[in-house]
């Protein structure tokens, strides 16, 4: 079982998110446990301050390093584990994918620090956080929806969590390519007709037509996913364009 660990002053954020659909079957059925802290109980004074403005100036709120530390070293001790990793949720990170979130997956337990307003104090990078990971290049207000990203993506990886049918690795990306197109009844709807090899009953021709619909949809719609000649290879982007 994986634990998340996560770390952040808004938990409430996390309560409906979590409990529906197939992640909230996932902890149910004891597949994935997810522990909220809330950071102020290791807040600093009668405040329970935990954070402060930047040294140099240039406005607004910085998180101390104190409460980020404690957090992490009370986890430590009071749920011990094996084969963790502690990553800092930033738009400054390595951008989190499909084979990252199966990293994960495999590991005993990962906590989650969330971050908010400016960002963190730099030492939570340099000695507290073994990786930084975003979800994406925009600005969020806080580190938990993509807290709850990873925690989502990370979750479809361990076995059982998916039903047969969907299993993790025959989807979008798992082969570099997006998925072929879906339809499901009416054969017919507002003049819009299923294509007929999908009910031909010929298994191998809608084999065929997946094969090259995806590859299809991959080029009009992500061409950033294909190389030059159309070809996939596990590869990022940036990976991609240094080429
Ligand atoms: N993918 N944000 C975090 C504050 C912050 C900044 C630096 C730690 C270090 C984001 C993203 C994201 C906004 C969450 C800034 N915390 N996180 N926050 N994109 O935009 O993960």
């Amino acid at each position: 079982m994986l634990v998340l660990d996560i770390v952040t002053l808004f938990p409430s954020m996390f309560f409906g998110p979590l409990d529906a659909g197939v992640l909230g079957r996932a902890r149910k059925n004891g597949h994935v446990a997810i522990r909220l802290h809330d950071l102020r109980r290791w807040g600093i004074g009668r405040q329970r301050q935990v954070d402060d403005t930047p040294y140099g100036g240039g406005g607004g709120m910085v998180l101390r390093p104190e409460p980020l530390f404690a957090a992490v070293e009370w986890i430590r001790t009071t749920y011990p584990a094996g084969r963790e990793r502690v990553i800092l949720l930033s738009p400054q990170g390595r951008k989190l994918r499909h084979e990252g979130a199966r990293e994960l997956a495999a590991l005993e337990r990962v906590i989650l620090l969330c971050g908010r307003y400016e960002g963190v104090d730099e030492r939570v990078r340099e000695g507290l956080a073994d990786e930084e990971m975003s979800i994406g290049d925009l600005v969020l207000t806080g580190g938990e929806l993509p807290a709850m990203m990873v925690a989502d993506a990370v979750a479809r990886f361990i076995p059982g969590v998916l039903g047969q049918s969907g299993a993790a690795e025959k989807e979008s990306f798992a082969d570099g390519l997006l998925e072929s197109p879906y339809y499901t009844r009416p054969v017919e709807f507002r003049g819009l007709r299923v294509p007929d090899v999908l009910m031909s009953g010929d298994h191998r021709a809608i084999a065929r037509w997946r094969a090259g619909q995806a590859r299809e949809a991959t080029r009009s719609k992500r061409p950033d996913l294909l190389d030059r000649d159309g070809s996939v290879t596990r590869r990022t982007g940036a990976e991609r364009r240094e080429e």
